[in-house]
């Protein structure tokens, strides 16, 4: 397995040097920083935005005569302005950054300046890191059936950043390329295979108004135009693609809803569902679901449950569209911020999970370690169905949910 960093957020913060910034709005309109026109990010030579003016409406590598001169700013643009003691962005010396401010509204960074580049972003994460979580895969050399958005072997990760804007993350190098914005307005996405009938892993996305759409996948990392599936979805707590659980080589779906009932959606192949099934009742005790595929080694996919007192069972899939008794893998998963089985990800052809933590995870007996990505990897056996965790990388904050 790669890993592709191991700094987590609390080294992150630790690099924010520029200072606390103080926001302040001056008495006298059209004067001091008032001067800085609506779409421009402004820097003056004094701490209370007197002397000389400078404004920019976008990214400045180095910053010329401006160089370690401004002492005060105003944000006048709609995006974050990160700020770097060093030129061309370079975090290591230290960096801020700028929230949009009201008229008339400035920061004051006090003496010695020591702004020498400047980025406009979307996201405070931009700052430092890609907008997207640092995801790298083992080729696989068996096909799991799901996973692999762009079907080479390594599985994909889809990255959801805190400006709504939906990442395809390919397994092979990490390079993640946008897919669109806009996706802040989706309750729940997921995927688990083709749905479609084409072979490729399709997204299943519910917006807020709870209707349910299928995003046909491109299998080159993109998606078509959307299909409507159907309405009615916000009766739902969690909706989990769970793959194929009917023994009939089309995937399915899970549902539970609001009052503890979880429903199989079969899936005909042809971007639909036939009639729903009851698999069972008491399910809103459980507050994430994730459908990993087959963990056991009978080739039946099975079914990831953690309940509100932090436990993960495995629920064993039968291939008819029930699941045996379920097994404890383990205590403490309310530290997991975000489940996403894709697959296999270490290259030994078991399927495996992986999880970002939230700030309830422990390290070295301490909590607050939010953005790790942690790899559980599949023994193939019912038995001790998922080894103890791996760190990946510790980059994975300030995001938006991972697919
Ligand atoms: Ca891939
Ligand atoms: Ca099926
Ligand atoms: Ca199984
Ligand atoms: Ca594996």
């Amino acid at each position: 397995m790669r890993r592709v960093g191991r700094r987590g957020l609390a080294a992150a913060v630790a690099g924010v040097l520029l200072g606390a910034l103080a926001a302040a709005v001056p008495a006298h309109a059209a004067t001091g920083a008032y001067a800085c026109p609506k779409g421009y990010f402004c820097g003056w030579t004094g701490d209370d935005a007197t002397g000389s003016m400078m404004k920019t409406n976008k990214s400045m590598p180095t910053m010329g005569s401006w160089d370690n001169r401004i002492l005060a700013v105003s944000n006048r643009t709609t995006s974050i302005v990160c700020r770097y003691v060093d030129a061309n962005y370079v975090v290591a010396d230290g960096y801020g950054y700028e929230r949009p401010d009201d008229p008339g509204a400035w920061s004051s960074n006090p003496a010695p300046a020591t702004t020498s580049s400047l980025k406009f972003v979307k996201t405070t994460r931009e700052c430092a890191e890609p907008p997207y979580g640092p995801w790298l895969s083992e080729k696989s050399p068996v096909k799991a059936g799901f996973g692999d958005i762009d079907r080479d072997g390594y599985a994909d990760v889809l990255s959801r950043d805190l400006a709504g804007r939906l990442w395809f993350v390919p397994g092979s190098t990490g390079a993640g390329r946008l897919i669109g914005g806009g996706w802040n307005s989706m309750t729940a996405m997921t995927r688990h295979g083709d749905l479609t009938g084409d072979g490729i892993e399709d997204l299943l996305a519910r917006d807020s108004a709870g209707d349910l759409w299928i995003y046909p996948a491109t299998g080159r990392g993109g998606y078509l135009s959307r299909r409507f599936v159907g309405g009615g979805w916000n009766a739902m707590a969690r909706v989990t693609a769970g793959g194929d659980l009917t023994g009939d080589g089309r995937n399915d779906l899970l549902a539970a809803d609001r009052s503890g009932k979880l429903w199989l959606y079969p899936g005909t192949g042809h971007s639909h569902f036939g009639a729903r099934r009851l698999v069972g009742g008491g399910w809103q005790v459980m507050s994430a679901l994730s459908g990993p595929g087959d963990l056991t080694g009978d080739k039946h996919p099975d079914l990831l449950a953690r309940d509100t007192s932090g436990k993960l069972w495995l629920y064993p899939g039968t291939g008819r569209g029930t699941f045996g008794a379920r097994t404890l893998i383990g205590t403490g998963w309310n530290a997991m911020e975000s489940f996403f089985a894709v697959g296999d990800t270490d290259g030994d052809g078991r399927n495996d999970l992986n999880t970002v933590t939230n700030d309830r995870y422990k390290i070295g007996g301490y909590a607050g370690n939010l953005g790790w990505q942690l790899l559980y990897r599949g023994t193939g056996s019912g038995k001790a169905a998922l080894r103890s965790p791996v760190q990946q990388s510790g980059e994975w904050w300030e995001l938006n949910g991972t697919f």
